[in-house]
């Protein structure tokens, strides 16, 4: 699993609606639709948002530490969707006392394994992995017209690319999987109950050559190359950093999502919000 850079992060909350303008020129519609999509919510009920509690994110130093500017960066995007979101002083668990001491509802915090949040009320818990898969897919579905009965290349089949798969097959699209190492695209196979609709690819280059739909879900730099992409190419690249060339980058813009950390954030938060109205 990757660590996310400072680098990596330090002008997302500066450009919060240059990026929603782009998540609408592309899909045709914002990030908190987007999060809403995938967790089968109707709609984006702001007037819900704003009467929500306050939500903390509290700073973890245990492993490999704080990541300057991680906490801050959750709390801006927290914020942008409309929420009263709040970095706690303290960190660990002096910091998880005082997001109770001030009445936090929801709390977001991550060490190197994990990174979720919790709803305090109603004991929901969202995971970053599964969240960032689910966010990706429901963009997909957007930018492509509809996943139904399309064919989806997944590529990585670790918890982002696990939850992407189930995402897929959930909008009622036909998944391809490929992993470097086969043994988890294996396991992947063993836990999808209809396989109709489950494939497992045994070589990169062909695999990518035969798809126009990808979801590119592991952390190797720069290899999706000009050849692999099409003029009706699309592509969901939760992975960090970004597995398309930089020789490709130019035509496939348009139809790349990409992004460190807003649309999982965005999903997690849409994920344990309570007492929501469910799509039918
Ligand atoms: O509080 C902090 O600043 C740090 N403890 C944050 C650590 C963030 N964790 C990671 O980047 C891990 N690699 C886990 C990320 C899971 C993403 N799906």
């Amino acid at each position: 699993m990757t660590r996310l850079k400072e680098s990596d992060i330090d002008r997302i909350i500066y450009q919060m609606d240059q990026y929603n303008q782009e998540l609408l020129n592309k899909t045709g519609h914002t990030l908190a639709e987007i999060a809403a999509h995938a967790v089968g919510i109707k709609g984006v009920d702001e007037a819900k948002l704003r009467g929500l509690g306050p939500i903390a994110v509290i700073p973890m130093t245990c492993g490999q530490g704080v990541i300057g500017g991680f906490s801050e960066t959750v709390t801006g995007i927290l914020a942008f969707l409309g929420t009263k979101a709040f970095v706690t002083n303290s960190s660990d668990a002096k910091g998880f006392a005082e997001a109770l001491e001030r009445k936090a509802v929801i709390i977001f915090m991550a060490d190197d394994e994990r990174f979720i949040a919790a709803n305090l009320k109603t004991g929901q818990c969202s995971d970053n992995s599964a969240a960032t898969g689910k966010g990706y897919v429901a963009a997909l579905d957007y930018m492509t017209g509809g996943l139904k009965d399309q064919s989806v290349l997944i590529l990585g089949a670790g918890p982002v690319g696990t939850a992407a798969v189930f995402s897929v097959l959930d909008f009622g699209g036909k998944v391809h999987v490929y992993d470097k190492n086969s043994n988890a695209s294996e396991k992947l196979a063993n836990a999808v109950l209809d396989r109709q609709d489950f494939h497992v690819e045994r070589e990169l280059d062909t695999a990518l050559k035969g798809h126009r739909v990808i979801v590119d879900a592991c952390p190797e730099a720069e290899f999706i190359t000009p050849d692999h992409l099409y003029s009706d190419s699309y592509v969901a690249a939760p992975g960090v950093p970004l597995g398309i060339h930089s020789e490709a980058l130019a035509q496939i813009q348009n139809r790349l999502i990409h992004d460190p950390l807003q649309l999982g954030v965005a999903t997690m938060l849409y994920e344990i919000m309570d007492d929501i109205v469910k799509e039918d």
